[in-house]
């Protein structure tokens, strides 16, 4: 039987007042005796570049994971996990690392506090809660004076973190069984200790009996107890576990020194600037690498789609270097929602966080700002609407969840409502290192359609209107009335007539190392005669071969070609590469892609539209779905809508594609792929020349 059980809800409630207490109970703490040292520890980031935000977190709290579970939850950067999928789901754990090699996974534990109903869970239900019990001592309940048990959370018994408790000390335990049983088992990061209150009067009643004396404990010898309890806890995880190690807590911001970093729970609940204040300080100051987690969510009444709610907090955490996580709330820690925003990446801080209607950086309420390299973020925390006067345009997002706020605007003025927060991107106004027709109108798609930027002209006046510009690294090669010019690093390799000095039409051309040199080859088709004529040359325009794809006799005009090692090789890692030549068919004959091995050996042949389409089919390679094999775009040439779609290496489609301009244009549609953003993945690059049919 496979009993799931639902996470109980553990995570503390953050109540205003304790903040209160931070300024007070700051002053006791001593320094730390074990120094993290590392101030140059890497960054980590799920997205494959060092330092991209937003950095996302996920509090997943299920005892057991299925399969969608990992593959949702690869995407974010931290995860915290509850410590029985250690037993119960390994192997969905490993899946989650080698869907997302950099993530980081620490496991979650109670730091001061069991349920009382451990004991009936069976050992393969909750293996890990009844191992810990195991070893657990009458000895270390936390009691009232009364004698009764100190509780916190309904359906708990506390444990008692200080030095006086009798036969062996629980915060030695916990962590000794943090290093044994958790962490050695080679699957986790590090460790999330919840409850890591700064105090314990608090949060377990005015009575405690912390030193076991029978009378009701005196409040502060109490809280000073347990705050070296806790510091303890820390310190001797940190001397087991090495310096390595993730060590995270839930509250206790006091605790920056002993720590990598705690959690934000029900974010901004305890009051917007004394809880970033918090934040800064963790993401400022604890041990490397520094872990600051903002967590927002709708207070535990499922509303995914309170998108205001989800940016207020997303734009918060993007004040400071943390990490972002929205969920249902601290009852159920168990979503993985994703939101427009999540996606976008601003790439590294440029800026401090500045509040722009103060003009200083006191953390207060305002309209906030901070700068990144591909954006911004913009955080409204006061009551009422503020409006943002930029130095430039910038643009929101587009997205398909708010459609108002990311609607894609560009403007140098936004106004942002209280309590929110937008996102907004620089605009893109030409892009380079891309394969591209000179002044054509861009737009720019992920691989699910969906519109990522605003269109624009791509023109760069060094190049004729029309040419076509290759890229393969430093090499570059452009096309125009006939002739191709070769680059290396932009210095002038060679020019050459690959048709003929007579030969002024298009020529589609692929840059793709053939061989194993590293140096790229050129296959070239000429577009606009006939017969169609792929040749495959050297940088300095020397003949290789050539191939009549459709006969010498042939009248068809149109069609392109790419290249592309499917396997992902060519790298260091599989030097050899198997290029393949990609033709994609004329107008006048069935719109197939074809695909031949270097030497015009037909590998596969596949239709790409339906079958009385006969406007001819632009191609093009990217890797849309960052697992570095490439994909086939195709785009209707001429004569139909443009309409794109996407195939696998088989020909395999991936759904029915996308009109990426009015489908009421009959101008067609070429194709590019290069990653825009940088977050490893390809997006689509649709050019189309008709400039009126555009909507
Ligand atoms: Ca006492
Ligand atoms: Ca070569
Ligand atoms: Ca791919
Ligand atoms: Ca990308």
């Amino acid at each position: 039987m496979n009993q799931r059980v639902k996470s109980h809800r553990y995570l503390n409630i953050l109540l205003p007042v304790l903040i209160g207490l931070f300024s007070v109970l700051a002053v006791v703490v001593v320094a730390p005796k074990i120094k993290s040292g590392q101030a140059e520890a890497p960054e980590f980031s799920a997205q494959g570049e060092k330092n991209i935000f937003p950095r996302l977190a996920s509090i997943f709290l299920e005892w057991e994971l299925t399969d969608a579970n990992a593959a949702a939850l690869a995407k974010y950067d931290i995860l915290v996990l509850d410590m029985e999928t250690q037993k119960r789901s390994p192997d969905k754990i490993r899946k989650i690392r080698a869907g997302n090699p950099k993530i980081k996974i620490v496991a979650y534990i109670t730091s001061e506090e069991i349920r009382d109903d451990v004991r009936s869970f069976s050992r393969e239900t909750a293996p890990m809660r009844n191992l810990l019990a195991d070893g657990i001592q009458d000895g270390w309940r936390l009691k009232k004076s009364t004698g009764e048990k100190a509780s916190f959370w309904p359906g708990t018994y506390m444990l008692n973190v200080t030095d006086e408790v009798s036969g062996g000390k629980w915060n030695e335990y916990l962590p000794r069984f943090v290093d044994e049983q958790i962490l050695s088992s080679g699957l986790w990061d590090g460790v999330f200790y919840d409850n890591t209150f700064p105090n314990i009067t608090f949060f377990a009643g005015e009575d405690t009996d912390a030193d076991n004396d029978g009378v009701k404990d005196d409040a502060g010898a109490a809280n000073e107890a347990w705050r070296q309890g806790m510091i303890k806890i820390f310190e001797i995880t940190r001397r087991l576990t090495g310096p390595d190690k993730l060590i995270l807590g839930n509250g206790g911001t006091i605790y920056a020194p002993y720590f990598n970093g705690r959690l934000f729970e029900n974010f901004p609940r305890g009051g917007w600037a004394t809880e970033l204040a918090g934040y800064k300080k963790i993401a400022a100051s604890a041990q490397v690498p520094r872990v600051a987690i903002i967590n927002s969510n709708t207070e535990n009444t499922g509303k995914r789609d309170d998108y205001q709610k989800m940016r207020f907090g997303l734009g918060s955490a993007l004040l400071f270097d943390g990490f972002y996580s929205f969920d249902d709330g601290d009852q159920r820690h168990n979503q993985t929602w994703w939101y427009d925003e999540y996606g976008v990446n601003l790439g590294a801080p440029i800026s401090e966080a500045k509040n722009i209607s103060a003009g200083d950086s006191e953390i207060r309420p305002g309209l906030w700002r901070r700068d990144f390299e591909r954006g911004m973020a913009l955080v409204n925390s006061a009551d009422e609407p503020k409006t943002a006067n930029l130095d430039g345009e910038y643009e929101r997002l587009r997205g398909i969840q708010d459609a108002d706020v990311n609607s894609g605007e560009r403007n140098s003025s936004f106004t942002v409502p209280p309590k929110d927060a937008i996102i907004l991107l620089r605009p893109i106004s030409f892009l380079d290192n891309v394969s591209f027709i000179n002044g054509s109108y861009v737009k720019i798609f992920g691989s699910d359609g969906s519109s990522l930027r605003r269109g624009f002209f791509n023109y760069k006046n060094s190049y004729r209107g029309g040419a076509y510009v290759g890229v393969f690294g430093k090499y570059k090669a452009v096309s125009a009335g006939g002739e191709i010019a070769v680059t290396k690093n932009d210095d002038e390799l060679g020019r050459f007539w690959p048709y003929g000095r007579e030969y002024r039409g298009r020529i589609s051309f692929a840059l793709e190392d053939l061989g194993n040199d590293g140096i790229p080859e050129i296959v070239a088709l000429n577009q606009d005669s006939a017969p169609q004529k792929i040749q495959v040359f050297r940088l300095n325009g020397s003949l290789i071969k050539y191939y009549y794809p459709y006969g010498q006799k042939s009248r068809y005009r149109g069609g392109s070609v790419a290249a592309a090692d499917f396997e992902g090789g060519g790298n260091a890692e599989r030097p050899q590469s198997r290029a393949r030549i990609i033709l994609g068919s004329p107008a006048g004959v069935k719109p197939e892609v074809r695909i031949f091995d270097s030497g015009f050996n037909l590998i596969r042949a596949f239709r790409a539209y339906e079958g009385g389409f006969r406007g001819g089919v632009n191609v093009a390679v990217g890797d849309l779905n960052g697992d570095a094999k490439k994909e086939i775009l195709t785009g209707a040439a001429s004569a139909g809508g443009p309409h794109i779609r996407i195939f696998d290496f088989f020909g395999k489609p991936a759904g029915e594609g996308f009109f990426a301009f009015s489908p009421d244009s009959r101008a067609g549609v070429a194709v590019s792929a290069a990653d825009i953003d940088g977050d490893g993945k390809d997006e689509i690059i649709a050019m189309s020349n008709s400039v009126f049919t555009i909507k």
